[in-house]
C-alpha cells in the first residue's frame, strides 16, 4: 500500500480502474509532474501574469520546489490536510504546487467563507496547516485564523501571504530544493468543496490521475494552446476556473495564466487588453455585467476569442447576445467539482450553443436520465442526472453515510440536476431535485441555513428556499416561524454573520409566516413556500 494512500477515499473499482488506464485516461502522471515537465520543456515561456509580476514556467516550477522545501522542514508529511484560503495570487500556485509534490493534500477554501466553513473543513480533515493572505477585500483574514485556532486542536500552523503578525510569512519558507519522493498518480491529490444540499459542506477526493485526464481532455475540446492566454476573473480555487480546462489546463498546455484580484469590468477589461486575453470563464450574473458594459467601454477587447460560461443555468437569451456584444464565441460549461464536466463544442450549430448546457467531455462517461425510481426515462423527457466515469468520485470523503445516498448501488453519482437529453447526447439542465439554491453560481445548502437559523431563540422553524432574481439567477428567502415575538429581520441577519458564515448564505430576504404548508406525508411543502416569494418578488422589482 502507497504511504499517500487515503483512509476514507472510495476507489473506483479494479475492473474500472483497469478500463481507464486502458483506454489512456489515466496516464500515471502528477499534478507536480505535470509542471515540472512544462518548466524543462519551455522554461522561458510566461505561465503567469499577477499585478507586475511575470513569471516564466522556470520560475513558477523552482518556487514551488523551494516553498515543497519550506514544508516539509515545518513538518507537513505525506497525506497531511492543509486548507489554502487565498485570493487571485500566484502564490496560489506555489503553495499547492509545493503541497502536490509533497503529496499533501489541499483543502480548497474560497475566499467567502468565515468561522464556520474554516472550522468544519479543518476538523473535518484534521488539518495540519491553514494558508491565508492577511488582509484582502478590507476582511483581515488573521483575525479568522485566531478563531479557528481555538476551535481545531490539529492546527499547527497558519500560513500567511504578506504581514504574518503571529504567524509564520510564507515568503520565509523559500529553501534549496531537494529531491523528494512524491505520490503516486493514484492517490487523492486534493479536496474539492461541493456546494452541498445537507447540513454540512461536503468535500471530494479527487486524484492526479482523475483530474489531470478531465484537464487534458478539456484544453482539447477548448483548442488550448501554448498561445492562449487565459484571464483567472473567478475565485482561483473554484472547480469551473481550476480545471475546466482552467488555470491547469493553460498550465498543460503552457500558455498565460492572467489572474484578476476582481472579476468586474474596471479590472477584467484593461487586463484582456494589456495582456491580449484569449479565453476567459465567468458565472452567468457576471457575463450579464460584461454584456452591459463591453459596448460602452473604451478597452479593446478584440483578442478574446472564447467565453465560458457556467455553474449556473446561462438563458438562452443572455446567450445570444455574446458574440454580438463582446464579439467572441460562447461556450456553455455545466460542470460539479465531483467529476462530470460538459461542454458545447467550438463547432457545435448556434442553437446547439444557445439552448443547451453541452454535453459530456468523455466517451466514458455514463450519463443516465432516470425518473425517482431509477429507471431511465424515455429519450427527451426531464429526469434525474446520474453519472459515472473516469473523473467522477465514487464517494465524498469521510461521509459514509451521506453517500449511501448520494451514490447508487453500482456507482453513479446523484447530481440533483434535473436535465433532458437530446439525441447529439448534449444537456439541458431543466431545474434541480436538492434542496440547495444556486445563488448566480454560489451554491446555499438550504439545510445548513436552515440550522444556523434555527439556533436563533426566537426562530421555532425555518425553511430556506429559492426565489428567482434577474441578476443572480436566484436569490434565498428564508421563511421563518416565531418563537414568541417574531425577531426583527436584521436581528437574525446580525446573527448569522456573528455566527461566521459566508455572506453570500445570508438570506436575502427574511419572512414570518405562522406555520409552513406541509406535503401529504408532512414535510414542508418547499414548492408552495416558493410560491409564495411571487409577491415579494413582485413588490421589490422596479
Ligand atoms: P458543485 O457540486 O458544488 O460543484 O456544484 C455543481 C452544480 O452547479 C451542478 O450540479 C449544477 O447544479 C450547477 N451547475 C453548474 N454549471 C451549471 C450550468 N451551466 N447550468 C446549470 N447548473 C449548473
Ligand atoms: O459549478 C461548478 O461546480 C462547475 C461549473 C463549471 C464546475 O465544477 C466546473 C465547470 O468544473
Amino acid at each position: 500500500m502507497s504511504d499517500f494512500l487515503l483512509p476514507d477515499f472510495t476507489p473506483w473499482p479494479e475492473e474500472f480502474a483497469q478500463r481507464y488506464r486502458a483506454a489512456g485516461h489515466w496516464r500515471g502522471e502528477t499534478l507536480g509532474a505535470m509542471l515540472e515537465a512544462r518548466a524543462q520543456a519551455h522554461p522561458q515561456s510566461l505561465a503567469l501574469v499577477c499585478g507586475t509580476r511575470r513569471w516564466t514556467y522556470e520560475e513558477l516550477d523552482l518556487k514551488a520546489r523551494q516553498l515543497a522545501t519550506g514544508f516539509s522542514r515545518l513538518g507537513i508529511r505525506p497525506r497531511d490536510c492543509v486548507v489554502v484560503q487565498l485570493p487571485n495570487v500566484a502564490e496560489f500556485f506555489t503553495v499547492c504546487f509545493a503541497l502536490f509534490r509533497l503529496g499533501a493534500l489541499p483543502v480548497f477554501a474560497l475566499p467567502a467563507h468565515r468561522r464556520i466553513e474554516i472550522t468544519a473543513f479543518c476538523q473535518m480533515t484534521d488539518a495540519v496547516a491553514y494558508v491565508i493572505a492577511d488582509v484582502d477585500g478590507g476582511f483581515d483574514y488573521r483575525s479568522l485564523a485566531r478563531e479557528v485556532m481555538r476551535e481545531a486542536p490539529l492546527l499547527k500552523h497558519v500560513l500567511v501571504l504578506g504581514q504574518a503578525e503571529e504567524f509564520v510569512a510564507i515568503s520565509d519558507l523559500h529553501d534549496t530544493p531537494q529531491d523528494i519522493i512524491g505520490p503516486r498518480a493514484s492517490d487523492v491529490a486534493f479536496l474539492q468543496l461541493s456546494g452541498g444540499s445537507t447540513g454540512l459542506p461536503k468535500l471530494i477526493p479527487r486524484t492526479h490521475d482523475d483530474y489531470l485526464y478531465s484537464v487534458r481532455a478539456s484544453v482539447d475540446i477548448c483548442g488550448l494552446t501554448p498561445d492562449s492566454v487565459y484571464l483567472c476573473a473567478l475565485p482561483v480555487a473554484h472547480n469551473f476556473p481550476l480545471s475546466s480546462p482552467g488555470t491547469l489546463g493553460v498550465f498543460h498546455a503552457g500558455g498565460c495564466v492572467v489572474l484578476a484580484r476582481r472579476a468586474s469590468p474596471d479590472t477584467a477589461f484593461p487586463l484582456i487588453e494589456a495582456e491580449r486575453v484569449t479565453i476567459t470563464a465567468l458565472v452567468p450574473p457576471l457575463a450579464m455585467v460584461w454584456l452591459d458594459s463591453a459596448r460602452a467601454s473604451p478597452h479593446d477587447l478584440s483578442s478574446l476569442k472564447l467565453l465560458q460560461v457556467g455553474g449556473a443555468k446561462f438563458g438562452a437569451e443572455a446567450a445570444r447576445r455574446v458574440k454580438p456584444e463582446l464579439g467572441c464565441a460562447l461556450q456553455q460549461v455545466f460542470g460539479m467539482a465531483e467529476g462530470l464536466v460538459n461542454y458545447t463544442r467550438t463547432d457545435d450549430p448556434d442553437e446547439l450553443v444557445m439552448n443547451t448546457q453541452g454535453r459530456a467531455i468523455s466517451p466514458d462517461d455514463e450519463v443516465r436520465v432516470v425518473d425517482d425510481e431509477d429507471r431511465d426515462v424515455l429519450p427527451g423527457e426531464v429526469g434525474h442526472l446520474l453519472t459515472r466515469g473516469p473523473y467522477t468520485i465514487r464517494g465524498y470523503y469521510r461521509a459514509p453515510e451521506h453517500n449511501a445516498r448520494a451514490f447508487t448501488i453500482d456507482g453513479y453519482y446523484r447530481t440533483g440536476d434535473l436535465v433532458r437529453r437530446l439525441p447529439s447526447g448534449h444537456l439541458i439542465v431543466e431545474g434541480r431535485a436538492k434542496d440547495q439554491i444556486n445563488r448566480g453560481g454560489d451554491k446555499v445548502a438550504a439545510e445548513e441555513v436552515e440550522n444556523h437559523l434555527l439556533a436563533h431563540p426566537s426562530v421555532h422553524d425555518a425553511a430556506l428556499v429559492a426565489m428567482p432574481d434577474a441578476y443572480l439567477g436566484e436569490k434565498t428567502c428564508a421563511f421563518i416561524v416565531a418563537r414568541g415575538d417574531a425577531p426583527r429581520p436584521i436581528e437574525l441577519v446580525r446573527f448569522l454573520r456573528e455566527r461566521g458564515i459566508a455572506q453570500y448564505k445570508i438570506p436575502d430576504r427574511i419572512l414570518f409566516v405562522d406555520q409552513f404548508p406541509k406535503t401529504g406525508v408532512g414535510k414542508v411543502n418547499k414548492r408552495l413556500l416558493r410560491e409564495r416569494t411571487a409577491p415579494v418578488i413582485q413588490a421589490t422589482t422596479p
